[in-house]
């Protein structure tokens, strides 16, 4: 019988045009080499992050249907990504997921895709960022920025000179909602340097990987982020090898992106897709 080949399930929404969500999860997971199916929790006709007018189709009622048919089909997964989610129902929604569709060993990753520079994205209120660190506490792994880790956590968000106690705060906190695993993406701590701080229930320090900070930041850099780690893990990667692997590529998608200044609504993640798959399999 062929080897046991991982399946991933990434629940998130479409954003039809603006390289985000599903329309990068699909493409970077699947170059991994890994099966993934996708669960979309909305479609848009855009992202929400500087266009203006886009359309919003909430599929929220479609997704008991969904579950309850894998289910049926005894169809299951041993990975499964959430990423943007568009209203507390549907958090409560993905918690029946992780119950009901998760392989032996399945690892749950929750990336909470809701704020970015100390703001929540449009259409988000505190009360949804709370809902959202539930779904973190059940998750074997969370992956917020440092806004979000402090939104869901009751910190200060501070966007510049904080120290090690600062970071080490918020990821404590964030591993006390029940995660057992933080990846805290964008801390920074030295001029021109950018990174990510990994944290694991036990563990007695944080292991960082930390890179240049490059001079324009794009949009959707947390969602290619997100998708490359768990690309990384499912493949075997640790938690800290994959972050390593997924900031690599996420810069690399940033770097192609600098080069084009009519491209603002996204990352060009795409021609980086080679350099991924020669990383994971090194
Ligand atoms: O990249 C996160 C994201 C995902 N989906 C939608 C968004 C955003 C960020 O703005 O608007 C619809």
């Amino acid at each position: 019988m062929a080897e046991h080949e991982k399946k991933v399930l990434t629940v998130q929404d479409i954003s039809c045009v603006g390289q985000c969500s599903l329309t990068v999860a699909l493409p970077i997971i699947s170059a991994c080499g890994i099966e993934t199916a996708i669960l979309p929790s909305a479609v848009l006709s855009t992202h929400t992050g500087g266009f203006s007018g886009w359309t919003f189709r909430d599929l929220t009622d479609d997704i008991p249907g969904i579950v309850d048919h894998w289910e049926k089909e005894k169809i299951s997964f041993d990975a499964i990504y959430t990423g943007y989610l568009g209203s507390k129902r549907q958090i409560a929604l993905v918690k029946d997921i992780f119950e009901r569709l998760a392989a032996p060993s399945c690892v749950r990753v929750v990336d909470p895709a809701m704020a970015d520079n100390g703001q929540l994205y449009y259409g988000f209120d505190e009360a949804f960022a709370h809902e959202m660190a539930t779904l973190c506490g059940v998750a074997d792994i969370a992956l917020p920025n440092i806004t979000e880790a402090a939104m869901m956590t009751d910190m200060p968000f501070l966007a510049e000179g904080y120290d090690e106690s600062y970071i080490k705060e918020l990821m404590t906190r964030v591993l006390a909602l029940g995660a057992k695993t933080v990846v805290l993406t964008g801390v920074s701590y030295k001029e021109g340097e950018l990174g990510v701080a990994v944290l694991s229930r036990g563990d007695s320090a944080i292991s960082y990987y930390f890179h240049e900070r490059l001079p324009k930041s794009c949009h959707g850099t947390g969602d290619i982020f997100a998708s490359a780690f768990v690309g990384g893990l499912v493949s075997g990667k640790t938690p800290l090898e994959a972050a390593t692997l997924a900031a690599d590529f996420t810069l690399c998608g940033i770097r192609l992106t600098q080069q084009d200044e009519t491209h603002w609504y996204g990352t060009k993640f795409e021609r980086a897709l080679p350099m991924l798959v020669r990383e994971l399999n090194k």
